[in-house]
């Protein structure tokens, strides 16, 4: 199938089984382009789970895998994005195919591992590489034969769909839109593409639109042939070269949408300002060019209200596995940026990146396990919650339900006192860890005061669960008086 034929959609949208609940968006099958309507509510009510989950799991995993970070017997960096081994090395894409298909050799099992490691980290999704920038594909795909159907005589999208359902996970698609193995992915067309080989590239005749042939037909496969989908997550566009100009995106974004009508994606059809100014990246934010924006390997200093935004983030500074990066974060690093992030009102897609066996790094299931036994106790202050209703806390941070702040201490004060800048009435207030026990607050002049145990049940983040009576009414920051110089 080279491109997706309007007529077939119909047919696809009844065999596609749809999960109860899901949105109900008004989807009318015509064969020109069509707006899909849906209202507002419709949209929370498909955006929900997702809102809901705010811990999911990335999984970069691809032929660059196998490679971990090494051409040529040489180590190709110890830091940075080993994806992108292809381009560091500036291999054409049969040289990189002849040296990393032997590579990668999945091991039956594989996707039940990653799957039972997400659950046990208390990851609600995983969204996987069905192809990243190097254009292998992991499905077993009738449009070309760089896939894995094709190379290894098997369909591995299905193998990892399987898996995540069998654990009981929402399970969504990244997806490449750079390609370097389609010889007809013309990244001639706009200053700065990324391309593995340089010299006389542009002598070579590209047919771009056949590209986005190519795209369209394999997202198609993609969207029809596993079930219900809940992520569709793109990968990236520039400015020059985004939207409608560079892949289609508003047909591919209505085919997606006719395909799986409850689907939540980001906007990296379009070009956002994902990596450099990202202070101003969601007054920029429309909802015709996805659901959600996509900061990565950052936290916005503050939330987003009204926005749906998710922080993808690396374990140690690669998103696709090297034997050669060291740098992981630590364990308080990452429950510490879950919280941060949750309690600004966003998703934390945090990266694994499995071997070319499909294994899992030792330090990877370590730190997983890590924020795993963490969220046994205090999940509750994550799952299901909102921003905070504080700009900042000099002690940790906040999440809230309705009338319930979560406040996650990260430094415990010395005098066993916590103040938090509020003027309700408290209704109850215990520690997550020792939740039978209640603690006594007072009012004081700056607030409520929590008189806490002397030692932190948790030195990364201890939770404190708080009701309050009616909404919480917070304490207009007061300017502290200078504390006087040392004489
Ligand atoms: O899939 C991951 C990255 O490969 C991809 N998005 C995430 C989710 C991505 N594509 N482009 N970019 C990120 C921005 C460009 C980053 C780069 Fe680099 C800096 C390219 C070369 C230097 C990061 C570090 C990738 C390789 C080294």
């Amino acid at each position: 199938m080279k491109s997706l034929v309007p007529l077939s959609f119909g047919l696809l949208l009844v065999i596609a089984p749809c999960r109860a609940g899901d949105n109900t968006a008004e989807v009318t099958l015509s064969p020109t382009p069509v707006p899909i309507t849906e209202s507002s509510e419709q949209r929370d009510a498909r955006m929900s789970w997702w809102r809901d989950a705010r811990f999911g799991m990335f999984v970069h995993w691809g032929l660059y895998s196998g490679l971990a970070g090494t051409w040529n017997s040489k180590p190709v960096a110890t830091k940075g994005g080993m994806e992108w081994i292809q381009k560091m090395v500036k291999a054409d894409t049969d040289t990189y195919a002849r040296e990393a298909l032997p590579k990668f050799q999945p091991k039956p099992g594989f996707a039940s591992e990653w799957m039972k490691l997400a659950k046990e980290a208390g990851c609600k999704y995983v969204v996987f590489t069905t192809k990243h920038h190097e254009g292998f594909a992991l499905h077993d795909s009738k449009d070309g034969d760089f896939n894995a159907g094709a190379k290894l005589n098997r369909d591995l999208v299905r193998e990892i769909v399987e898996a995540a359902r069998a654990e009981g996970l929402r399970i969504g698609f990244y997806h490449s839109l750079i390609d370097w193995h389609d010889a007809n992915y013309d990244f001639t067309k706009a200053k700065g593409l990324p391309y593995p080989v340089g010299g006389n590239h542009e002598s070579i005749p590209r047919n771009h639109s056949k590209y986005i042939d190519h795209l369209h037909a394999q997202v198609g496969e993609l969207m029809t042939k596993y079930g219900p989908i809940d992520v569709v997550w793109w990968d990236f566009s520039s400015k020059g070269f985004e939207g409608d100009e560079a892949w289609h995106a508003s047909e591919l974004i209505r085919k997606v949408r006719e395909m799986q009508p409850g689907i939540v994606m980001n906007n990296r059809l379009y070009s956002a300002s994902t990596v450099k100014n990202a202070e101003n990246e969601h007054r920029e934010f429309n909802t015709a060019h996805g659901d959600f924006i996509t900061p990565e390997q950052r936290i916005p200093s503050t939330g987003m209200p009204g926005v749906d935004w998710e922080s993808c983030m690396t374990l140690n500074t690669t998103w696709g596995y090297s034997d050669h990066d060291h740098a992981w974060k630590s364990e308080q690093t990452l429950i510490r940026n879950l919280v941060d992030i949750a309690s600004k009102g966003g998703n934390y897609l945090l990266n694994i990146g499995p071997k070319g066996d499909g294994s899992i790094p030792p330090e990877t299931v370590t730190l997983m396990k890590g924020i795993g036994s963490w969220m046994k106790i205090n999940s509750e202050a994550i799952y299901g919650t909102t921003a905070g209703p504080f700009e900042s806390l000099p002690w940790g941070r906040c999440t809230r339900k309705g009338n319930t702040l979560y406040l996650s201490v990260f430094e415990w004060p010395k005098d066993g006192k916590l103040t938090v800048p509020l003027k309700n009435r408290v209704l109850s207030c215990s520690l997550l860890a020792d939740p039978s026990n209640q603690l006594t607050t007072n009012s004081g002049p700056l607030g409520l005061e929590i008189s806490l145990p002397s030692v932190a049940p948790d030195p990364t983040a201890a939770v404190i669960r708080i009701t309050i009576d009616g909404v919480p009414d917070v304490m207009e920051p007061m300017s502290t008086p200078k504390a006087p110089e040392n004489p």
